[in-house]
């Protein structure tokens, strides 16, 4: 008789949750904004690391939270390709279970950043079940990685010392740039209101909402907490609208009406790139 012959166990050991502390950062990081670079080329650099749509998971541990990355879009191709030339990196050494979502604004009517941060939290939920919604403008880089891309206790502002505001908060209430709320945070403020059209104040409503809703900010210090961004001229229709500041004032009033309970956009494309999943919304803008 045959002696049976011991297949080796192929199980491997259950993965453990990530460190709260990720291993690899390395601190503060040099920034440029070579013009050089292309898309293709980060797809070179960077693609074999992620799998398709923008996504990423440890393969070593369990990620602390699940987080989709929100960028508001239109045009701005250059400056995403640096974006995501920098962002996937750190984004993979801080250790998350993420995706990167590129929310475009169909059309040529006047953008719309918070609603398109709405649409885009939506399309997420659709997809996997995230703990955690970063919202970010696409022209702005940490310059430091131990700036964590992740939710807290209380919602986040992130970039707090950006070089065009000389590395300072341009004011204590700022809320621009980048921010990130779990998604009962999210929920607890109702969204991000629909209704600021053009440029400014959208960011001052959404500190207004947090606030009502008896939170309060966390923030990293000023010198994890530094950006660059990458220097442009006014976008086409997003001029700055003289209605916006007004509205504040009543955020106490329309944020409960206002928001993601209101949201109307259609989806016009969803197409998944090897560095992000990018969604064209039509979100009836005016021209
Ligand atoms: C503020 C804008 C913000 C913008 C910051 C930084 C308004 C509302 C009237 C006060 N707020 O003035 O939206 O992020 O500047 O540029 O315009």
């Amino acid at each position: 008789t045959h002696e049976e012959t011991q297949t080796p166990p192929t199980e491997s050991k259950p993965l453990r949750r990530c460190p709260d502390t990720p291993p690899n950062l390395v601190g503060p990081l040099f920034v440029e904004f070579d013009s050089n670079r292309t898309l293709d080329k980060v797809r070179g650099l960077i693609g074999r690391d992620l799998r398709e749509g923008g996504r990423y998971k440890p393969p070593d541990c369990i990620a602390q939270q699940k987080v989709a990355i929100i960028i508001a879009f239109r045009n701005r191709h250059e400056h995403l390709t640096h974006w995501l030339h920098y962002l996937h990196p750190i984004l993979i050494r801080q250790q998350l279970d993420y995706t990167v979502y590129v929310i475009n604004q169909d059309g040529e009517g006047v953008f719309n950043r918070a609603k398109l941060m709405n649409a885009g939290f939506v399309e997420a939920m659709k997809e996997y079940d995230y703990d955690c919604f970063v919202f970010s403008d696409v022209d702005l880089v940490p310059m430091d990685d131990r700036n964590l891309y992740r939710c807290f206790d209380n919602p986040r502002h992130l970039a707090v010392a950006m070089d065009k505001f000389n590395f300072h908060l341009p004011y204590n209430g700022y809320f621009g740039g980048v921010a990130s709320l779990s998604k009962s945070q999210f929920l607890k403020i109702n969204g991000f209101p629909n209704t600021f059209w053009g440029w400014g104040g959208e960011d001052d409503d959404i500190y207004n909402r947090v606030h009502y809703r008896g939170m309060s900010i966390s923030r990293p210090d000023a010198v994890m907490g530094r950006y660059r961004m990458v220097k442009h001229s006014r976008d086409l229709h997003n001029e700055v609208n003289p209605k916006n500041p007004g509205k504040l004032s009543q955020t106490r009033h329309t944020m409960d009406k206002d928001g993601i309970n209101s949201l109307k956009y259609t989806v016009k494309e969803i197409k998944k790139d090897i560095l992000y999943t990018y969604i064209n919304v039509d979100i009836e803008a005016p021209l």
